[in-house]
C-alpha cells in the first residue's frame, strides 16, 4: 500500500513491555509513521480496558480515514498486518517456510515471557527459575538460526519477535549478570545492530542504563 493511502496508526504502549517493543521494530523497519501511548499497567485507564480484550498491551489503533477505526492486539498478529500493508515482505514467500518463522515466531513468545518474568520477579529465585527456562529455549532457538539473522542476512519478522528478549539478555550480561546464559545469544548479535532495532523505545531505554 503506497503510504498516501496507508491507514494511521496509534500503538497502546507500557514502557517496559518486549510485545510492544517488537511492534515498534517492525513499524521502524518498515517506516511506518505512528502515534505512541504509554499506558501504567499498574492502572490500567478506563478507556484502555474498553478497547484491549485481554487487558493487555501492545494494542494497535488503525483509522482508516473513513470514520472507522480497527483495534488490533497481540504483537504477532499486528506484526504481520503492518507487514502486509506496507512495502517489501518480512515472512518468506513459501508456506513451508513461512509456517516454519511463525511456529519461532511462537517461540519467541514464550522466551519474552521468561525475561519478562525476570525483569519483574519479587525474589532470587523465582528470577532464577525464569532464567533456567530462558536459557533453555535460547539453547534450542540457537540451533535453528542461519546467522547473523533468522534467515541469514534478511530481517525478518522473527527477529523481531526475538529482539527484546536478546537485548534483556545482553544488557544483563553487560552488567556482569548471567554470563554463561548469555553467551546463547551471542551468535545473533547482527540482530542488535540492526537499525530498526536500535531506534525501538525500549532499546533506547535499556542503552540508557
Ligand atoms: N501475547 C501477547 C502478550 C502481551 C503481554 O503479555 N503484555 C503484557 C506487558 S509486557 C501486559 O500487557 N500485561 C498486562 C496484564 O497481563 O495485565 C502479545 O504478544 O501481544
Amino acid at each position: 500500500m503506497p503510504p498516501a493511502d496507508r491507514p494511521s496508526f496509534h500503538l497502546i504502549s507500557f514502557n517496559l513491555c518486549p510485545f510492544v517493543q517488537r511492534s515498534v521494530i517492525t513499524l521502524r523497519e518498515k517506516d511506518v509513521p505512528f502515534e505512541i501511548t504509554y499506558i501504567d499497567l499498574a492502572d490500567k485507564p478506563d478507556w484502555f480496558l474498553d478497547i484491549s480484550p485481554f487487558g493487555k498491551v501492545p494494542v494497535l489503533k488503525v483509522d482508516t480515514g473513513e470514520g472507522d477505526e480497527t483495534v488490533l492486539f497481540e504483537s504477532a498478529v499486528i506484526n504481520e498486518y503492518i507487514d502486509e500493508v506496507t512495502e517489501g515482505s518480512l515472512l518468506p514467500g513459501d508456506a513451508l517456510k513461512r509456517a516454519h518463522a511463525r511456529a519461532w515466531i511462537e517461540f519467541a513468545s514464550a522466551l519474552a515471557v521468561d525475561t519478562y518474568r525476570m525483569m519483574v520477579a519479587k525474589d532470587e529465585q523465582s528470577c532464577r527459575d525464569a532464567a533456567a527456562s530462558a536459557h533453555d529455549k535460547l539453547a534450542k532457538f540457537e540451533k535453528q538460526i542461519e546467522g547473523p539473522l533468522f534467515r541469514g542476512g534478511a530481517f525478518s519478522l522473527v527477529d523481531a519477535a526475538i529482539a527484546p528478549a536478546l537485548q534483556r539478555i545482553a544488557w544483563w550480561a553487560r552488567r556482569g549478570w548471567g554470563r554463561r546464559r548469555a553467551e546463547h545469544s551471542a551468535p545473533y548479535a547482527g540482530s542488535s545492530v540492526h537499525c530498526s532495532i536500535q531506534r525501538s523505545a525500549a532499546s533506547r531505554w535499556l542503552a540508557s542504563k
